[in-house]
């Protein structure tokens, strides 16, 4: 099916539903959430109920997106449809299938709108998948799909297609960006959204107290480095996780850091919690796309600069080395 074909099945479907759940990935960003929210207001638009949910609850960093606190980390029962946004892979959605969510999900149809790159464990239970690889961020496909539709919009919509498009492509300055994904953005903005509003709410709220100031001091100074440097690895423990990630989530606050030192190819922050499991979050600078390929070994997904995954390996050492070495590899092959 080409885009206007899959749009059109889209249109249909939703047709014969009324309550529409709404799913985010266990990783929630501006894109997934900015797409959540975009949905929601299409479907208000059309007189239809919806419901969002992700399984952990919305960091900090993303409450300047208007509409967060609708987001419940509670699954509402009396849904007729899901969609599934800014995720096509099991691996992402582990909290959900831990929390025995899926069987009751699946009973119903299943849209997954995203645009990464195919995966291993695809959410092969979807009665449609509209994965469209070369588009910005989830919430671009969001806007194409309402316009071939002919959707009803609102400056809410906008905005968060907007954000969705800001987040995933860091300002317009990553790869993501094309032509495309400018005029988009010209569009909306032509439509009477403000970029320097949202800007500045963003700022707002990702600014930090002074203790994590000055944890971030600790940070750099733990910060390891392989491979002449080109490889920049943060290891945090439970300890770690408990004090600080509630008021700064390590990978936003280092990853610029890491990734902003001369020679760093890649970044990788760990996240090791005290039963022995461990998610790790992967940064690429330009020109150095390895990070899905190294998401996929460890079971993980993402694109090929920015991506993560989440394991429980039985030894961390062992654990430690692979990722060392693949990371290496990955960039020789290049
Ligand atoms: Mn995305």
């Amino acid at each position: 099916m080409n885009e206007n074909q899959l749009y059109s099945h889209f249109d249909d479907l939703l047709s014969n539903h009324r309550n529409i759940l709404i799913i985010q990935a266990d990783n929630p960003d501006a894109d997934s959430l900015g797409s959540a929210i975009a949905l929601e207001q299409l479907l208000m638009e059309m007189g239809k109920n919806s419901f969002l949910y992700c399984a952990v609850t919305m960091p900090d960093y993303l409450k300047y997106v208007r509409g967060w606190d609708r987001v419940s980390d509670v699954l509402f029962d009396q849904f007729d449809m899901t969609i599934f946004v800014d995720v096509s892979t099991t691996t992402l959605i582990k909290k959900i299938i831990d929390l025995n969510h899926l069987n009751r999900i699946k009973d119903k149809p299943v849209v997954v709108i995203d645009h990464h790159a195919t995966v291993n464990q695809k959410l092969d239970f979807a009665a449609l998948s509209i994965v469209l690889e070369d588009k910005a961020s989830t919430g671009q496909i969001i806007f194409e799909l309402a316009k071939q539709n002919s959707y009803k919009t609102n400056n809410l919509f906008l905005e968060s297609v907007l954000i969705s498009i800001l987040g995933d492509t860091q300002g317009l300055s990553n790869q993501l960006a094309l032509p495309e994904t400018y005029r988009i953005v010209a569009d909306i903005i032509d439509l009477g959204v403000n970029r320097s509003d949202i800007d500045e709410r963003r700022r707002e709220y990702s600014s930090y107290p002074v203790s994590v100031f000055n944890y971030k001091a600790d940070l750099i100074r733990r910060t390891e480095f392989y491979k002449n440097n080109e490889i920049g690895v943060l290891i945090l423990n439970q300890d770690d996780i408990t004090k600080f990630s509630p008021l700064y989530n390590q990978g936003p606050l280092m990853h610029p850091e890491i990734l902003g030192i001369s020679g760093v190819k890649t970044s990788i922050v760990l996240k090791v919690y005290q039963d022995g499991h461990l998610t790790g979050s992967i940064r690429c600078n330009n020109k150095y796309p390895v990070a899905s390929k190294l998401a996929d070994i460890f079971d993980g997904g993402g694109h090929e600069y920015a991506s993560g995954f989440n394991i429980k390996p039985v030894s961390f050492s062992d654990f430690k080395d692979k990722l060392i070495l693949k990371t290496s590899q990955l960039l020789d092959n290049l």
